[in-house]
């Protein structure tokens, strides 16, 4: 729909805002200034890397294939940085930010340590007024949420923190220093990705290390190793063939050997070929049906489940690593020597859905089995996911409304493409809710975004357009399409954070489009060549000040 109002005209001090310099916020805000655009960037930490300057935990690095896992929007970018394995640790792709960052000349656009903590549409001069913690504000006519999707750390409330003698930690907010924990008992509280990824290097280090698993979790190996140099060489040659594979893929990655049924092959068949797979690390997308049919799911976790018996020792631990969700249905995770970690001496394991936390104490930490002492506790206990990071920021857009209200009112996040959301004009966000986000590849995804982003600002400036907003009816089918497909899946079957199921008192629903990337991305480009269809645009005679 396209229409009229009136609004009063006041010049915003840029055209766009945007909060965050990682992954997102770097390429928003080259893009908006490449097309003409007065661009601002808001953020928190004192440098670039969003996830990557944050998630500095012992053993923390990336699970996507790093050849895909980066831009693909310059070739000259691409070709310029050469990555040293498969799965490279944190370090390295926080300098990989930093050189885009300095190749691509984004400080200057950029405010470091400056936490946004209000954003407040005003529906008058139809702009966006962004609040600093500190309480300057600034104006914008779009207001662009490049936070991430995994930022918001949660800590659970457990009793007795603040009492704690020692010295506690979140994986997502590490020491820049380190931590050394020679000679230290250790407690580490969850078993998910970060869990397990610093759990083996923890172990190596401290006196002794307790794991509190709440649930236990598939893992499969990583292996990661060097890349050999003549693949580099080739990735890099096809660039332009690889740039329209991985943006036309289902998950945004190259993914080999699929075949449509766990169940077409003999179980000696099926066997081998997990167990080569097991041998060459990586993902067990072996079969198509894995996340749908139980039957073939069951295959990948039986195996697995046989795999913990193999390596773990002692059969009481292996017994209590062992998952009965459905395979993949949390996140999947690649680990380096996880399971072989409980077979060290100086490791041991608490299951707490039989023996609950009750109290963090002085000394320790308390479950119904008993009290255990510890010089340093880790949090590994993740992220108020998806919806947490934009909450934090505390977004009221018209007549006042703030979205957790919006999203919380009826147990439902709700949004158009995961892009935008009704009653919040002139506002995106990169990797939202309903997007493919953090089941696919995400830099593929986030320059999926941007790209449209900077598409439609552009077509709103060349067309007078002063406003866009989702539709309300647009937002329903959108939405209700993320939620049916889901319901096609073993997702919705787990309680995960795909789910929002692990922060308390959080809207339950399933946050993630899984139609796949090459869909998403084709349904994205027709909303936009029909006229931006499902989005109400209105025009007035605003001026404004688009510079190319
Ligand atoms: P995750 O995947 O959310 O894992 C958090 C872990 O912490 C998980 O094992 C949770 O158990 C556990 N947890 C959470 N709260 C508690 C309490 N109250 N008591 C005991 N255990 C708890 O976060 P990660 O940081 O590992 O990974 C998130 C993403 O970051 C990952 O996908 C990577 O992309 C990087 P649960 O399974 O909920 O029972």
């Amino acid at each position: 729909m396209t229409g009229k109002k009136k609004s009063v005209h006041v010049k915003p001090d840029y055209d766009a805002v945007v909060i965050g310099a990682g992954f997102s916020g770097l390429y928003m805000l080259h893009s908006l200034r490449e097309n003409g655009y007065s661009t601002k960037v808001f953020e928190k930490a004192d440098d670039v890397g969003g996830t990557w300057y944050w998630n500095r935990y012992p053993g923390a690095r990336c699970d996507s294939d790093s050849v895909y896992y980066n831009y693909t929007f310059s070739e000259e970018l691409f070709k310029g940085w050469t990555w040293s394995s498969r799965y490279p640790e944190q370090a390295e792709i926080l300098t990989y930010l930093n050189y885009v960052a300095d190749t691509l000349h984004l400080r200057d656009g950029i405010q470091f340590n400056t936490t946004i903590n209000h954003a407040n549409y005003n529906e008058e001069n139809n702009l966006w007024r962004i609040y600093t913690e500190d309480g300057d504000s600034v104006t914008a006519t779009y207001f662009i949420t490049a936070v991430g999707c995994l930022s918001a750390s949660n800590v659970p409330n457990f009793k007795g923190l603040d009492s704690f003698k020692g010295n506690w930690y979140h994986t997502g907010q590490w020491p820049h220093e380190g931590v050394d924990f020679t000679g230290q008992k250790v407690g580490v509280i969850g078993t998910g990705s970060s869990g397990v990824q610093s759990i083996p290097v923890i172990a190596k280090e401290a006196d002794h290390l307790t794991v509190f698993q709440r649930t236990p979790q598939y893992c499969f190996p990583a292996r990661n190793h060097p890349y050999d140099p003549e693949f580099v060489k080739e990735t890099k040659e096809k660039f332009s063939q690889l740039k329209t594979e991985l943006r036309e893929s289902h998950s945004g990655q190259i993914i080999k050997s699929r075949k449509p049924s766990a169940l077409d092959d003999t179980s000696e068949d099926r066997n081998k070929a997990y167990e080569d797979r097991w041998q060459q690390g990586g993902y067990l997308f072996i079969y198509d049906d894995l996340l749908i049919n139980e039957e073939s799911n069951e295959t990948a976790a039986e195996f697995i489940r046989s795999k913990i018996a193999e390596t773990v020792k002692n059969p009481e631990t292996a017994q209590k690593l062992m998952p009965s969700y459905h395979w993949g249905t949390k996140r999947q995770i690649l680990d380096t020597d996880y399971y072989e970690t409980y077979n060290r001496d100086n490791v041991s394991l608490i299951d707490v859905r039989s023996n609950p936390i009750e109290e963090i104490t002085p000394n320790g930490i308390k479950t119904t089995a008993g009290e255990e002492e510890f010089d340093a506790i880790v949090f590994a206990t993740g992220f108020d996911g998806m919806t947490g990071p934009l909450f934090r920021m505390d977004i009221h857009g018209k007549d006042g409304i703030a979205l957790k209200d919006k999203w919380e009112e009826g147990s439902q996040t709700r949004t158009y493409l995961g892009l935008s959301t009704n009653g919040f004009p002139n506002m995106f966000m990169i990797t939202g809710p309903e997007s493919p986000s953090v089941l696919s590849n995400m830099p593929i995804s986030i320059e999926q975004h941007v790209e449209w982003i900077t598409d439609c600002i552009n077509y709103m400036q060349k067309s007078d357009i002063d406003l866009i907003e989702a539709n309300e009816e647009a937002e329903k089918e959108w939405s209700k399409h993320c939620r049916d497909i889901a319901e096609e899946t073993l997702y919705t079957k787990t309680d995960s954070w795909y789910m929002g199921a692990n922060i308390e008192g959080k809207a339950r629903g399933f946050l993630i489009y899984l139609g796949g990337v090459g869909t998403y991305r084709k349904i994205c480009k027709e909303v936009a060549e029909n006229g931006y269809e499902g989005f109400d645009l209105i025009s007035s005679t605003k001026t404004h000040s688009y510079t190319k």
